[in-house]
């Protein structure tokens, strides 16, 4: 049995060393150099390019190495009837929870505000914050969203969703669907993208969105960087409207050295590192998939490709 491995340079060899300690009788073969494509069953992947995975006619699963799944989605040419499984790891979603807990304690305690400050040298108290009446609203309540809205809980905010299908999560006011948007913008002071990328949801943090959020609002992106409309993010932010956001992703990667967002003093950006797939931990769920299809069971966690996610 093979299974070939599209990763980072620096991860290879992490990958093919957990991989083999935990199934022992695997091969793994370089993306580059797979050897005879027609022995290729599993195919690990992050970016594969377009059209290039049809080349394996026996293969039986297309794993992703990151959550998000639009990197392998965005191939129209994929080999047809091929589950795409996506990656759920728990240290997947403690570090993306991490991130998001720590950028709307940001944005809530006004830290763009007192940097701004600092930077002036003027000491400037702003009024206290109010912690029971800010609407913090999570765009997407998948697994990341789900859990981030767990850890955000005991801090006593007002937590606010917004998925495709409706949802019941404690402490959560759920809503869902076009018609769910507009009430749930409208009670968002703090506003977290963690949606799926589909052709639905590419440009939804857009000019129309930021205005349908009450003024001073905040913006967290740690989904995915064509879900933003970069200008009219600069220009909400310039017209005061909003007060700030925390980026951690972009449309394109790395975002180029020009682009404004970098010294946008309302900005507080990062490259991509909200959740990292950690190879020891996201080996395990995989190679328990890969003992499930021996075994004659499908896959937990397989995309849905009509919705794309
Ligand atoms: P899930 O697939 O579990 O969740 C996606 C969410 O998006 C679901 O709640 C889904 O709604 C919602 N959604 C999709 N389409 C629509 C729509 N048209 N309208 C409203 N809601 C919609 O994904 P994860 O939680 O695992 O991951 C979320 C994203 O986080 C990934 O796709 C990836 O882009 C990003 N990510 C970023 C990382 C980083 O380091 N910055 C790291 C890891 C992931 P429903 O629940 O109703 O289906
Ligand atoms: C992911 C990512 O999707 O790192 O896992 O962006």
């Amino acid at each position: 049995m093979a299974l070939v491995l599209k990763c980072g340079r620096d991860e290879r060899a992490r990958w093919r060393r957990e991989l083999r300690r935990l199934l022992p009788d695997i091969e793994v073969r370089p993306w580059s150099d797979p050897g005879d494509p027609d022995d290729i069953e599993f195919a690990l992947v992050w970016k594969p390019e377009a059209g290039k995975l049809k080349r394996f006619a026996n293969l039986r699963a297309i794993f992703s190495l990151g959550a998000g799944v639009d990197q392998i989605m965005d191939d129209a040419d994929l080999p047809p009837g091929v589950p795409v499984v996506r990656l759920i790891d728990a240290e997947l979603s403690r570090q993306m929870s991490e991130y998001v807990v720590l950028s709307v304690l940001y944005l809530h305690r006004r830290m763009p505000a007192y940097a701004e400050a600092q930077k002036d040298g003027r000491w400037r108290p702003l009024p206290a914050p109010d912690t029971r009446s800010r609407g913090v609203g999570i765009m997407g309540l998948g697994v990341l969203g789900s859990d981030a809205a767990e850890k955000l809980r005991p801090f006593g905010l007002a937590l606010l969703g917004w998925s495709r299908r409706p949802k019941n999560i404690e402490g959560v006011r759920c809503f869902h669907g076009a018609e769910g948007l507009a009430p749930f913008l409208a009670e968002t002071g703090i506003l977290v993208c963690l949606l799926a990328l589909t052709p639905e949801t590419k440009g939804i943090l857009n000019a129309k969105t930021f205005a349908a959020l009450p003024p001073g609002a905040g913006v967290i992106n740690c989904a995915r960087g064509g879900h933003l409309v970069d200008e009219d993010l600069i220009e909400a932010l310039d017209s005061g409207h909003l007060s700030g956001a925390v980026l951690d992703v972009f449309d394109p990667e790395p975002l180029p050295g020009d682009h404004p967002f970098w010294r946008h003093p309302k900005i507080t950006l990062t490259p991509h590192v909200a959740s990292i797939t950690l190879v020891h931990s996201a080996a395990i769920g995989i190679a328990r998939n890969i003992r499930r299809m021996r075994k004659g069971e499908a896959p937990l966690a397989i995309v849905d490709p009509k919705a794309g996610y």
